[in-house]
């Protein structure tokens, strides 16, 4: 009897499952793999239910024969241990991201005479609708929420990106690329920067852009999106206002707020000593973060406390002071930030926190210290890092050379060749 080998990466089973296990049957045993719940993330399917439970679901299923687990999206454990005859999926991996998957499936398992089988994907409106109502499970507040937390015991680093809008939100929610590993790979979830979201107003960063406009562009985001969501919640303002902030955020499925020990008017970090900025006493801003975390109703939403030491230049042991006194006071991760060219001083900051405190989660802005990779961050105990400004940076300079360029030529023509069609772009928006 033949083996023959298909990975579900699903919560929900549709007919077109059902109709990869019929042509499956056709050919020999049935084994299912399940990709594990680390692999299934890199995949942009994040999962909903547990590893056992999506076991049990395709166990029971007409036409399994056997389950078990997948831990390599590129198939090389499973195919290494049941050696199948033939290897069944959805003809959809030919193309896109995932092509390069089936490339390495297909070498692995001709190596010894194995063969592919690619069923027409099945494109029918019953299916549309199970993958959208799976999407619009994942961007319900109490499934967005969590995902944080769960990605950090996850993910070796949580990888965030900047996102100021809609559109921004559904790039950093749908880029894929294939990694330099072979395996896919995609951002973790979101940062919704005061830097970015002012200047997308025209305003400057200093907590003018008020909580509600915030709040505006957080609901934006997340209509279309749903991955995790953190906010960069400034000074969190006044710790009368913030205790009602937490509350709101938390409701809304925002997963964590990191706000800064500054106070009084507060300038971006980047200008560092430049510019007059106030670094708040540990003592006032220890007992924001305890007002904060006791307002909080739900047990995943984060408060994240970000130290100015070393962009104000004030000395590595304040910075490690503060750290613990933060985490002392209800913190449930801890910010550090630098405007150093160099990341040594993020790495020492790490280094010795770590020393003490090997559980806290460490988040890192390597906007000014861009050289440093993610698993070096990682290799001194970083959890998540942020990428806080580029995709504003980015389009910025091509918004305004175009401007310029259409001024000059008095018409498009000569600006057309260089932008995207319209309907590239809107293949990113889901219509119901
Ligand atoms: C932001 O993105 O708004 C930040 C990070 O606070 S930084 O601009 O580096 O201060
Ligand atoms: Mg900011």
């Amino acid at each position: 009897m033949k083996t023959v080998y298909t990975c579900f990466c699903t919560d929900v089973i549709h007919e077109g499952h059902r109709n990869i296990l019929k042509h499956a049957g056709e050919y020999g045993r049935v084994v299912v793999g399940c990709l594990s719940d680390k692999e299934m993330i890199r995949c942009t399917k994040f999962p909903t239910t547990s590893e056992e439970e999506r076991m049990a679901l395709y166990r029971s299923l007409e036409g399994v024969d056997e389950v078990i687990l997948q831990d390599n999206m590129l198939y090389d454990d499973v195919i290494e241990k049941i050696h199948p005859d033939y290897v069944v999926h959805g003809d959809n991996w030919k193309e896109g991201a995932e092509r390069a998957v089936r490339e390495h499936v297909e070498q692995l398992i001709a190596s010894y005479g194995g063969q592919m089988i690619d069923v027409p994907y099945t494109y029918s409106e019953n299916v549309k609708k199970v993958d959208q109502r799976l999407r619009e499970k994942l961007s319900m507040p109490e499934y967005r929420r969590k995902r944080l937390r769960q990605l950090i015991d996850m993910r070796p680093v949580v990888k965030i990106m900047e996102a100021h809008s809609g559109l921004t939100g559904l790039i950093v929610e749908k880029t894929v690329i294939d990694g330099d590993n072979g395996k896919l790979d995609q951002f973790d979830g979101m940062w919704v920067s005061s830097l970015c979201d002012s200047t997308d107003k025209g305003k400057p960063d200093i907590e003018l852009v008020d909580m509600t406009s915030r709040l505006r562009t957080i609901d934006d985001i997340m209509e279309v999106t749903t991955k995790p969501m953190i906010l960069d919640g400034d000074t969190g303002g006044l710790t009368e206002h913030f205790v009602y902030n937490v509350r709101t955020l938390e409701r809304m499925g925002v997963s964590a707020v990191i706000i800064e020990d500054k106070t009084g008017l507060k300038k971006n970090s980047l200008f560092g000593t430049e510019v007059v900025q106030t670094q708040d006493s540990i003592q006032n801003f220890s007992a924001k973060i305890a007002a904060g975390k006791k307002a909080q109703l739900s047990d995943d939403f984060m408060i994240i406390a970000r130290i100015e030491s070393l962009i104000l230049e004030r000395g590595m042991e304040d910075a490690l002071e503060r750290a613990f006194a933060f985490t002392a006071a209800g913190a449930d991760g801890i910010m550090i930030h630098s405007r150093k060219k160099d990341p040594a001083e993020i790495f020492e900051f790490c280094d010795r926190f770590r020393r003490k405190d090997q559980r806290t989660p460490i988040v890192v802005v390597p906007t000014s210290f861009n050289q440093v990779t993610e698993e070096e961050l990682a290799v001194h105990g970083v959890n998540i890092v942020i990428y806080a400004n580029q995709l504003m940076r980015a389009a910025f300079p091509v918004m305004q050379k175009t401007a310029e360029e259409i001024l000059k030529s008095h018409r498009a023509k000569e600006v057309d060749a260089k932008l995207m069609p319209f309907k590239d772009i809107i293949r990113l928006i889901d219509e119901l």
